[in-house]
């Protein structure tokens, strides 16, 4: 053996020794956090918080390998949500997480229980914690590396990997399935999903031969598959005489049986085997001699466990094709609850938290202590983890630069137009711009491009596509409205009908400042009513901060030729109380267009900034935004855009008609209703004194400002004053207001108790009835009738004339 062989086999050798320790420590401070979080910590409750001591430890091999050798900076890990403390153990060791953070875990500022992007301070990339979400979106952080590439940005920086740590039962989550076979359509790489195949969920032990299952499914749409099932122990067990009996006994042993096994330990595994196989020849001498401690320790000996096979197969990878690795695990594998079925909330008691002590060499009150019980050197130890690759990664995340935004977007305003139309001239608009701004733009649907209105778009900046694909319809001379053409400049990328993969694509496009160093401006179209279908998914995407527009077109009743199983009635509630986004609700076009403008700056924000004096919401922070639009065409106001009128429209709302000292009645109204709203004010005059018509296009904000003034006067600042506080301070005590919407009418309802005047609140309650819109807007009370009915029954005084007899 020539020298520098000699060399690079010690160097590996001292690798893999230095990796053994490094993963007992990750073990040790993992299930010591957990325990001291739970036994330890003084303010504890007295209430159990669990910390999945056995679901870390499944990982913690698998995760040892990757980010003490394996992972590079550019690489991105979708973390299993209770991985948590062995990621954050991890980061410790880097000297990227605090043992303040680790010591108050799960407590108030402490560590996350599930990696948070926004709550922890080591640097996720992906927040977990819904399973299956964080697992989708590494596929399409991956087509999001791509899009940003292929469009020629970025290219100094080297490709990364999108890599996501699975749990064996989250792949029971139907977004999953959606998500590959989106994948394959889009030709999905640079994508690696591990497995942690250890058999459990959280209720139980799984079903046989699942593996197989997934094998097949990974396979069908394009995947490598790569399954690590036996550790390198158990392979030269199988090598020696009689192995292949032993492999064949353990091949077909079930779940159960091996899950008790593993509980039960060394005695018990020799008492199975030498009951099922032990008469079988030299498959004998195997068990025999062996120890009890050896025997479980080679039974155990799962490849996901397996240091040297795990940095065999990981390394070997040499493409970058999409790869599923099925890594067979033990959940608790090393602790006292390995492979009990129960074992998933399952905590260590003292007793056995002492006896893993000892086994760790950790003497008391050295427990956070980063080298304590190793067997190597510190300096050692110190000195390979300051040569880890994936330490080379900066500490400060990407930004992205910021996209200049125009004060006004340009748009032609026709007398009569829906807000749906007017979206689709704005990005029309926009598309023939030669501006950085336009180039930034990318839009998505789940197939719902065209009846988005999209479509003016999408012929000019074309589908986004790693091959370009030209429109056979085009070429071949045939008449359409749309041209269909995929090139890797394209700017809209084409979704099947999921919308789950709609929000984890926004996810992921809304996150590509802080992954690629590139900003995108990304817009996502649906029909409001399906927000539903991807709520969860909306929802973390806003929880890690992501960055996009979502535009909801169309909604409530109003889509009334559409009948009635699209309605949406709940989701302006969702827009209020979703955080991290936030809700508009145009009637007019000149009012979209400013919000757009808005839009487009707002989801590029992110200073750390404290309330606006203003309107008490915290805009410089950002967040991403919701448009609810409606298909309806309504008469359009011509009027100046004043920046007086631009900036309550922002705030969210404005008066329309400004009420008098004396009025007795207000009407406020959001979105399609204004005919109604005016209309009603119009045939209210001659019998009410005043009445003030006030147009709301954020209830969403309106609200957020209050509740936050009305909490910094709790605290103090006497002169906090908000938007909604300010507008309706003009109202009269006595006067009454009538809220509408196509909606559900709780959104507006609480204006009354701003100033505490009284309310009546006309809305949408029920769902499904089809009919004109004249007809819906009558059956559930929302027309100009209904309107001031209402306004009668609220500010009594004398018979309003035009009121006719409510149908
Ligand atoms: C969407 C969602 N539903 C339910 C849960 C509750 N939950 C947390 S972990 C878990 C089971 C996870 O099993 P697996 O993925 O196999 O991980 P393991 O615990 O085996 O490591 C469940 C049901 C959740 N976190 N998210
Ligand atoms: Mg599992």
């Amino acid at each position: 053996m020539i020298a520098s062989e000699q060399k690079a086999q010690r160097t590996d050798v001292d690798k893999l020794a230095l990796l053994r320790e490094l993963e007992k420590k990750v073990l040790w401070l993992a299930s010591w956090t957990i325990h001291h979080a739970n036994h330890l910590r003084e303010n504890v409750d007295g209430v159990k918080v669990g910390g999945h001591q056995a679901s870390s430890a499944s990982l913690a091999t698998i995760m040892t390998a990757l980010y003490f050798d394996v992972l590079r900076p550019q690489d991105r890990v979708a973390v299993k949500p209770h991985a948590s403390p062995i990621f954050h153990a991890i980061q410790y060791l880097f000297g990227r997480q605090t043992a303040d953070k680790l010591k108050a875990f799960r407590g108030y500022k402490g560590a996350q229980s599930y990696p948070s992007r926004t709550k922890d301070v080591d640097d996720v990339d992906f927040s977990t914690g819904s399973v299956g979400l964080g697992v989708a979106q590494t596929l399409f952080s991956s087509l999001v590396q791509d899009y940003v590439r292929a469009h020629g940005w970025g290219l100094d920086r080297p490709q990364g990997r999108m890599i996501a740590l699975v749990g064996d039962a989250e792949l029971d989550e139907g977004n999953i399935f959606e998500a590959i076979l989106e994948g394959w359509k889009q030709g999905v790489r640079n994508c690696w999903w591990i497995i942690d195949y250890n058999r459990q969920s959280l209720d139980a032990v799984i079903r046989e031969g699942l593996w197989a299952r997934y094998e097949g499914l990974f396979r069908g749409f394009g995947w490598d598959v790569v399954i690590l099932k036996y550790g390198s122990l158990l392979q030269a067990a199988f090598a020696e005489p009689g192995g292949a009996r032993l492999r064949e006994w353990i091949d077909h042993c079930p779940n159960q049986l091996y899950s008790a096994l593993v509980f039960q330990g060394g005695a018990a595994w020799r008492k199975r085997l030498l009951d099922d196989i032990g008469d079988q020849g030299e498959v004998t001498r195997i068990i025999e001699a062996r120890s009890d401690a050896e025997l479980a320790r080679l039974m155990t000996n799962l490849a996901g466990h397996d240091l040297p096979s795990l940095l065999d197969v990981f390394g070997a990878v040499d493409h970058d094709r999409p790869t599923c690795f099925i890594c067979y695990t033990i959940k608790g594998f090393g602790l006292p609850f390995a492979g009990h079925k129960d074992n998933h909330a399952g905590l260590m008691t003292p007793t056995q938290m002492e006896a893993l002590r000892s086994a760790m060499n950790v003497r008391p009150g050295y427990e956070w202590d980063k080298f304590e019980g190793l067997a190597l050197r510190a300096d050692d130890i110190q000195a390979f983890l300051d040569r880890v690759p994936f330490v080379g990664r900066s500490h400060d995340r990407p930004r992205g630069a910021y996209i200049e935004v125009p004060g006004q977007l340009t748009v032609s305003i026709p007398p009569t137009i829906s807000t749906q139309a007017g979206f689709g001239s704005l990005l029309n608009e926009l598309a023939k711009d030669k501006s950085e701004l336009a180039d930034r733009l990318v839009t998505t649907s789940p197939d719902v491009t065209v009846s988005t209105n999209l479509g003016p778009w999408v012929n000019r900046r074309g589908l986004f596509a790693r091959q370009a694909m030209a429109d056979t319809f085009k070429s071949e001379r045939i008449a359409s409205t749309f041209a269909w053409e995929f090139s890797p400049k394209g700017q809209h990328i084409e979704l099947g009908i999921a919308e789950m993969n709609l929000f984890i694509l926004l996810s992921a496009l809304g996150l590509s400042h802080a992954h690629n160093g590139e900003r995108l401006l990304p817009i996502g179209t649906l029909y409001d009513p399906f927000i539903a279908r991807g709520l969860d998914a909306l929802n973390y995407a806003c929880y890690q901060e992501a960055r996009f527009i979502l535009v909801a077109t169309p909604s409530g009743i109003t889509l009334a030729p559409e009948g009635g199983a699209h309605q949406s009635i709940g989701t302006p509630m969702i827009g209020i109380a979703q955080d991290g986004l936030a809700a508009f609700e145009p009637a007019y076009l000149d009012e979209l267009s400013v919000v757009l403008a808005w839009a487009l700056d707002y989801i590029q924000k992110d200073a750390e900034s404290g309330m606006s004096e203003r309107n008490w919401l915290r805009d410089g922070t950002g967040g991403s935004v919701y448009l609810r639009l409606s298909t309806r065409p309504i008469e359009q106001p011509r009027r100046d855009m004043t920046s007086e009128l631009r900036e309550a429209i922002i705030d969210g709302a404005y008066w329309f008609r400004r009420p008098g000292p004396n009025a007795e009645v207000i009407i406020a109204y959001t979105g399609a209703l204004a005919p109604e709203a005016i209309e009603a004010v119009g045939l209210m005059a001659e019998d009410r004194r005043d009445v003030g018509l006030l147009a709301v296009t954020s209830a969403d904000r309106l609200n957020a400002g209050w509740m936050a003034a009305s909490r910094a006067r709790d605290q103090g600042l006497v002169h906090a004053r908000s938007h909604i506080e300010r507008l309706l301070a003009e109202v009269p005590p006595h006067c009454g207001i009538v809220t509408v919407l196509d909606g559900h009418p709780a959104t507006l309802a609480w204006l009354g108790a701003v100033h505490g005047h009284r309310v009546r609140s006309l809305g949408v309650e029920h769902f499904g009835q089809t009919g004109s819109i004249p007809d819906l807007y009558r059956h559930y009370g929302i027309d100009t009738n209904a309107i001031i009915a209402a306004a009668q029954a609220i500010a009594p005084g004398r018979p309003i004339r035009h009121l006719k007899a409510l149908g």
